[in-house]
């Protein structure tokens, strides 16, 4: 793509805008970055990119007759409804996302993954797979860096292992990964792409273009993603948590294998993997798959996944002391994420739960919570909402405190020699923090202060 004296709007900006904006300046576009909040709101935007010539459009949407731009990137966040795009849209001018964008400038082959939970951690394992391989390996996109910052530091016998999002792939053309990979597709994301329908298809574009040489991970127990495969040009390879299959990555006596027509290849035992629980397991099986379809020995995936402790907030390993382990999950901001993490665990488990509700149900929670937690610890606004649904069901475990702090520590006085705490909150963390990755390092730091 040459974009040298085209005229490019950019929608957006974010972080993806503001990368995709500097990246086209350097490469000699005439930029207007556009953004609906205010002035005084991107200020800071505004004397970032200023000086570099890139011009700016604050506090509105841009007018796309009157500017008439050649190509449009729309960051993630903005859904192709909105005025500027359909009315580009009718206009027949591009519409791109930074994905595509950052595809067309690569020299680098990509794997791609996506998937509706689950991403951030295949992708960061499948990364790690190659990185401790010794190959050189950029790991971003949806989660870290905007690939159009890194792209061209990156040549072809590196790699570029990338999530994608459905918004990013939404708008891709050309898009071509060497592996892609789809982990699961549930309903999320409704309000931006409008139909379950449409949300699958965006997840789709990730192998609209593989050809034969390409290849396509699908997980075999999720009909959705399972049907995917009629319509690949590229080599699918399944993996399944549930079935034994003919070919692809499935259990066999306790053991990860990966068969890919020369018979199971034994990769791990399952209980060996650091990562615990099913989902993790399905991410672990797409990571595998990956690996050693582009060129891995069984012994190196194996040293990966024994060793690899998984993605700051999800299930993260914290410490053991004096015999019990301290797990953060703060990234469990809703009861589904929480049950999963209460599931991934065989241990009696402390679980400490609260925080800001947005707007959940918690009947299901309650039900795991009484199959599975020895003890429960309460903070936060939605404390009451939580005892409620618990003592409803008949359980009487749970211990209510005022303070963060108090949690941990009510927690760790109820936790004996095996046990597990676990800090899954089902809910937000505006009620008491800045984001969950605050909550979860407030979390660690009064772990480890337990020590002393
Ligand atoms: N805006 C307009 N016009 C509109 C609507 C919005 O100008 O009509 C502006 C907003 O004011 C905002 C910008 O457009 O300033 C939208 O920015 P963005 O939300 O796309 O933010 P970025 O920082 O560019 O972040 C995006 C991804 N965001 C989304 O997909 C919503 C980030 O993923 C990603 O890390 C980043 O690019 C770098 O690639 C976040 C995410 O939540 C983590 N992703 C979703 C998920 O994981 O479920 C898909």
């Amino acid at each position: 793509m040459d974009v040298s004296g085209r005229r490019v709007l950019v929608l957006g900006a974010a972080k993806s805008g503001v990368a995709a904006s500097k990246f086209l300046k350097e490469h000699g576009a005439e930029v207007i970055l556009s953004d609906i909040k205010t002035f005084s709101e991107m200020q800071g935007i505004e004397e970032e990119v200023k000086p570099l010539g890139i011009n700016t459009i604050w506090g509105k949407h841009p007018d796309i007759k009157s500017l008439s731009p050649q190509l449009i990137i729309v960051s993630p966040g903005i859904p192709l409804s909105v005025p500027p795009l359909v009315e580009a849209a009718e206009l027949n001018i591009p519409i791109i996302s930074e994905l595509e964008l950052a595809f067309q400038f690569a020299r680098t082959p990509f794997i791609a993954v996506t998937g509706t939970n689950g991403k951030t951690t295949t992708t960061a394992l499948t990364g790690q797979l190659f990185l401790d391989a010794n190959r050189r390996v950029f790991i971003g996109g949806n989660i870290g860096l905007p690939l159009i910052s890194q792209v061209e530091k990156y040549g072809p016998q590196d790699l570029i292992v990338a999530e994608v999002s459905s918004f990013q792939l939404a708008t891709t053309k050309t898009f071509k990964p060497r592996v892609a990979i789809i982990i699961n597709i549930t309903p999320d994301h409704l309000d931006w792409h409008g139909s379950m329908d449409a949300y699958r298809e965006a997840k789709a574009k990730i192998f609209a273009n593989q050809s034969e040489e390409d290849i396509l991970i699908l997980n075999y127990d999720d009909p959705l993603v399972k049907d995917l495969a009629y319509r690949a040009k590229s080599q699918v390879i399944f993996f399944s948590c549930r079935n034994k299959l003919e070919e692809g990555v499935y259990l066999l006596n306790g053991q990860v294998v990966i068969d890919i027509g020369e018979g199971p290849v034994p990769i791990v035992e399952r209980e060996d993997i650091f990562l615990k629980g099913n989902h993790n397991l399905e991410n672990v099986m797409a990571a595998v798959a990956a690996g050693y379809i582009l060129g891995l020995e069984p012994e190196q995936i194996k040293f990966t996944l024994i060793s690899f402790k998984g993605v700051a907030h999800r299930l993260e390993f914290v410490a053991e002391i004096e015999g019990v382990k301290f797990i953060n999950d703060s990234k469990g901001t809703n009861p589904d994420a929480s049950i999963k993490a209460i599931e991934a665990y065989s241990e009696p488990i402390i679980l400490i739960a609260g925080g800001k509700n947005k707007g959940s149900d918690f009947s299901e929670f309650a039900l795991k919570i009484k199959e599975k937690v020895k003890a429960l610890v309460l903070v936060g606004q939605a404390a009451p909402e939580i005892k409620k649904a618990v003592t409803e069901i008949g359980y009487d475990s749970y211990h209510e405190v005022n303070t963060f702090q108090e949690a941990v520590y009510k927690a760790n006085e109820l936790a004996e020699k095996g046990d597990i705490v676990l800090l899954s909150p089902a809910c937000a963390s505006w009620d008491m923090f800045k984001s969950f990755e605050e909550r979860g390092d407030v979390f660690k730091e009064l772990v480890h202060s337990l020590r002393r």
